[in-house]
């Protein structure tokens, strides 16, 4: 091999930050599906490819990486301390973005002056667990089974008794340990493998949406999009860096800067749990946060914390009672706020969940679940905005319990974009 070409530079791309790249990758897919318009589809495949790569990252990552968090947290006393921070922070900021959503439904009235009398084919509404079902379901009956159906939930229950049990196990369990050990790392370095797909897969999942959607049937609905978006960017960039500086004590400019990767990945695949092995990559190489709390604050937040789901559940039920002229009482905000938090730790971290738990609002404050036919026709561009706050909100508890616990690396959390945000 002749020597120059063991010493060629690499190409500006190769050195380009991959959120740059996936950024890019965005806006070029955003101007080409408008160009093609409906034929943009053939370029969906590329985004599928990246989709199912990064889904067949998510058990194996979240249950060897959760089982290594747990082990690699000797005391026991602390996992508890952990989970009982998370599960609050996660639902108090749940509630919060309801609020925020109800206020602005109520203040910009995005379903004002719109018709909507006649009827349409509704939505079946889906019976909500209760919350003792809920809980009951999360212990898994068969652990394989679980794993190979990929419900996240019980995968979390089982690798924490798992984690506890090795640790409790003494000397005899270091072996099992250590081959979980092993494979963590190896799915981590697989997760930056797949990585490097993202800005083609971003291209070709903006692509199809753009040229899918194009502009003529967003303009009426414009103004329910922009409330939307109004809502997360407040959410994000006000509630959670004034709980980053104000709780945590940390330079919010860091967080902001170290969810970028995950936000966009989440903006345009559109599930949390999808998006889940480059929110612990970004948490870890990021914010800071230690494997052993990453690997147990994010799954857990990618399936029960649902903001960004939330804040749209407030906007769409009153876009709804607005656009069929029904008068909202107190009690029936409080009914919403309540079911909606609750309603978010059922909710799958995949795509359109959110619209079968709007149903179950609407249902439970007696709005008309017709409604949903126009917030379908657009709901994944507001499931792009959701999805993201809901990762951003599990990027932000795992870094305020890192800090807690004094498990964030503050060299980290305040360094530049490091070197693998350079390739
Ligand atoms: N897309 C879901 C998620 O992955 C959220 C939703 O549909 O509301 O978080």
């Amino acid at each position: 091999m002749k020597d120059t070409q063991l010493s060629k530079q690499p190409g500006f791309w190769s050195k380009m930050p991959l959120w740059q790249k996936i950024l890019i990758g965005m806006v070029l897919g955003a101007i080409t599906g408008s160009i093609m318009g409906p034929n943009a589809e053939v370029l969906k495949p590329l985004g599928t490819l990246f989709l199912n790569a990064i889904r067949m990252l998510i058990v194996p990552l979240v249950f060897c990486s959760l089982v290594v968090g747990i082990t690699s947290m000797q005391d026991t006393r602390k996992m508890g301390r952990i989970g009982v921070k998370s599960i609050v922070l996660y639902l108090g900021t749940t509630a919060v973005a309801i609020t925020i959503g109800l206020g602005l439904g109520f203040i910009f009235t995005p379903g004002a002056g719109l018709d909507m009398t006649a009827p349409v084919v509704a939505e079946a509404a889906k019976e909500a667990p209760t919350l003792v079902e809920t809980l009951l379901n999360m212990i898994p009956t068969n652990p394989i089974n679980s794993l190979a159906a990929g419900n996240i939930l019980q995968i979390i229950v089982f690798a924490l008794g798992l984690g506890i049990a090795l640790t409790l196990s003494g000397e005899i369990a270091k072996p099992a340990i250590a081959v979980f050990e092993s494979l963590a790392e190896a799915m981590y370095t697989l997760t930056g493998l797949v990585m490097k797909l993202a800005p083609y897969g971003v291209f070709g999942l903006m692509a199809w949406v753009a040229g899918t959607y194009g502009l003529e049937i967003l303009l009426p609905l414009i103004k329910v999009i922009t409330v939307v978006y109004i809502g997360c960017i407040i959410h994000v960039v006000v509630f959670y860096s004034g709980l980053i500086s104000v709780v945590g004590r940390l330079n919010p400019l860091n967080y902001l800067k170290g969810i970028v990767s995950p936000a966009a990945v989440a903006f345009t695949t559109t599930s949390s749990a999808g998006t889940l092995p480059v929110s612990i990559k970004a948490a870890q190489e990021e914010l800071g946060v230690s494997k052993g709390i990453s690997s147990f604050v994010l799954p857990m937040g990618a399936t029960i914390n649902m903001d960004g789901t939330a804040l749209y559940q407030g906007v769409c039920a009153l876009f709804i009672a607005q656009a069929f002229g029904i008068e909202l009482e107190m009690s029936d905000y409080i009914v919403i706020i309540a079911t909606a938090t609750l309603a978010s730790i059922g909710t799958a971290g995949v795509p359109g969940t959110g619209i079968i738990m709007l149903s179950l609002v609407l249902t439970t404050v007696g709005l008309p679940i017709e409604g949903l036919a126009i917030i379908a026709g657009i709901d994944r561009i507001l499931d792009m905005a959701r999805t993201t706050v809901n990762v951003c909100g599990d990027l932000m508890v795992s870094t305020l319990v890192a800090k807690s616990e004094n498990e964030l690396d503050q060299e980290i959390y305040s360094a530049l974009p490091t070197a693998n945000q350079i390739n």
